[in-house]
């Protein structure tokens, strides 16, 4: 059996050889009941954390030009929640909207527009993925998480941050179910993850999340929660939702949701 630093190893060396002589270097180890195919089936998780490891977490998405900008952003999922509380957020353009940052952290905040607004900013020309198959090109501007996290001061238990959100995106029989999803402190912590509040140059539309939505470049849009008025450190989000740590996860989509 492999252990884990030789899997690391073969698949690093694999990489690269993978270059020169196609795919066939790993053929005869992938065949079924060979001990590397076995441990790839066993594993996922371990082999997810290796493709990290092997391709960086803190390696950065493609960022565009000015001139690759396809506007508008087309909006999806949720672009008007219906919800009272929001409307009323919204009338008032906001300035009754707050961000509360607790759960596992040393200090709890409760930040308004302005304070966020205030904070040092990023801006990036990124392409969204929905699963749904289309992309699109947009500027987005906003706060790194990573500032917001500094000032909260994660507990040394937390693993992950989740975004709870304003909108109701699902009016079942079994009770109104308000978007959420995760990620963790590793991708919380990457520079390009923001908490965005301008789209294009401009202050973010409802239609896409005003007033503040996540972006994280590497991964899909369903891991990006527009609406968001919390944000939670915990250890796990077995309690949270349906466990498996977002509205889409717990309909079965991958929890990671990398592209
Ligand atoms: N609160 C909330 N966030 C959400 C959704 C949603 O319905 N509600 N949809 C997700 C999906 S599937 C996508 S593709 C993007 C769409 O973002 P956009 O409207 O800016 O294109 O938001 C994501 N975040
Ligand atoms: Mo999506």
């Amino acid at each position: 059996m492999l252990n884990r630093r030789k899997f690391l190893t073969a698949a690093g060396l694999g990489a690269s050889s993978m270059a020169l002589t196609g795919c066939d270097v790993f053929d005869n180890q992938l065949r079924i009941g060979a001990p590397l195919r076995s441990f790839l089936e066993n594993a996922n998780d371990l082999t997810l954390h290796a493709q990290h490891l092997l391709a960086g977490r803190d390696s950065l998405a493609q960022e565009f030009t000015e001139a690759d900008i396809r506007q508008p952003m087309r909006p999806n999922g949720v672009t008007a929640p219906n919800d009272e509380f929001y409307k009323g957020l919204m009338a008032k353009d906001f300035a009754d909207w707050r961000l509360e940052v607790g759960g596992l952290v040393e200090k709890p905040l409760t930040l308004t527009r302005d304070q966020i607004l205030a904070m040092p900013s990023r801006t990036q020309i990124t392409r969204h993925d929905c699963v749904e198959g289309w992309s699109c090109i947009a500027k987005w501007t906003g706060t790194p998480l990573a500032l917001v996290l500094d000032q909260a001061v994660a507990k040394p238990e937390a693993r992950y941050v989740v975004f709870h959100c304003l909108d109701t995106i699902d009016r079942s029989l079994s009770g109104e179910i308000k978007y959420y999803g995760s990620i963790d402190l590793i991708d919380a912590r990457h520079p390009q993850t923001i908490l965005a509040y301008g789209l294009n140059g401009k202050p973010l539309p409802v239609e896409n999340g005003a007033p503040l939505r996540v972006r994280v470049e590497r991964q899909l849009g369903y891991k990006m929660p527009k609406y968001i008025h919390k944000i939670e450190l915990v250890s796990s989000f077995s309690s949270i939702g349906g466990g498996r740590g977002g509205y889409w996860e717990d309909y079965g989509y991958d929890w990671y949701g990398g592209i």
